[in-house]
């Protein structure tokens, strides 16, 4: 019996060189996921996705043969792309049973307009990422490398990594975090008192007061080292470790 809550997680950059996120997801998903009815996953749920006919490889396969088994037991399943993952399709949804959400989304969270965001849009600052964001989410630039051999996609998405990888060594923690500003037209945007995104993987409760309005925004942890999720429902929202 599934009881009327709502988690929420992202972050996770599953990947075949951490089996034990994997684990602890798999378990994730038979233990809490299993008591509710809603899971949303707001984005990098992978390490690097890069394309729905990479589905077949033994990772893709046995998360999607996870999920589906608890979208058949009555989870639904929202998924949102992140910046590792942004070309998550049409195939991974019907093969695992979820439904892809855009970016943002505002929902009725057990009565609280909600917006769900993965974050790096909020990250403005951060100048070269947004340039680089416009181009990867280009949908003519997405079907020109969707056209390339799928070994040659795996060869462009590691150079991104490394690329990216020196290009963070020389931003600040605070370039690399939200923007308030961009926070506050996103709270004003959507005319809502709730924020929930990922992507910083630095896991809070941050209270903004914007137009004289006290808004809350959670942030989700990554799974790098353990893992969590924020648990909501009609009595509010609080963020829970997850060790496995
Ligand atoms: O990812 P993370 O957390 O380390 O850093 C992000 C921002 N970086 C990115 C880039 C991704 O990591 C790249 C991986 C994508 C994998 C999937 C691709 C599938 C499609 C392609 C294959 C078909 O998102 C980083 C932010 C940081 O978050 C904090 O917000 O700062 O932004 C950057 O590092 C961007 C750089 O500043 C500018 C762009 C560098 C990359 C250029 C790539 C050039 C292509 C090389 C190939 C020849
Ligand atoms: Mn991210």
């Amino acid at each position: 019996m599934r009881v009327d809550a709502t988690l929420f997680i992202s972050d996770l950059h599953l990947s075949p060189d951490a089996p034990a996120t994997l684990n602890r997801f798999l378990a994730f998903l038979d233990g809490p996921a299993s008591q509710v009815r809603r899971l949303y996953i707001l984005g990098d749920f992978f390490e690097s996705w890069v394309g729905d006919d990479d589905l077949p490889s033994p990772l893709p396969d046995t998360v999607v043969r996870a999920l589906r088994a608890q979208a058949d037991t009555g989870l639904e399943i929202h998924i949102m792309h992140g910046n590792r993952d942004f070309l998550l399709g049409k195939d991974f949804c019907l093969a695992s049973g979820t439904h892809l959400l855009a970016d943002p989304t505002l929902i009725e969270l057990h009565g609280t307009p909600t917006l769900l965001m993965h974050g790096d849009s909020l990250c403005t600052d951060d100048l070269a990422y947004q340039q680089f964001r416009l181009q990867v989410r280009n949908p003519a630039w997405q079907q020109a490398v969707l056209a390339r051999p799928l070994a040659e996609r795996r060869l462009l998405a590691a150079q991104m990594r490394d690329q990216s990888s020196i290009a963070k060594d020389g931003k600040t923690m605070v370039v690399m975090d939200v923007n308030e500003e961009a926070v506050a037209e996103a709270f004003r945007n959507h005319d809502c008192p709730r924020l929930i995104h990922g992507h910083t993987h630095r896991p809070a409760r941050h209270v903004h007061l914007v137009d004289d309005l006290e808004r809350e925004r959670w942030v989700l942890p990554d799974w790098y080292e353990t893992g969590g999720y924020l648990k909501c429902d009609s009595l509010g929202c609080q963020l829970l470790a997850w060790a496995g």
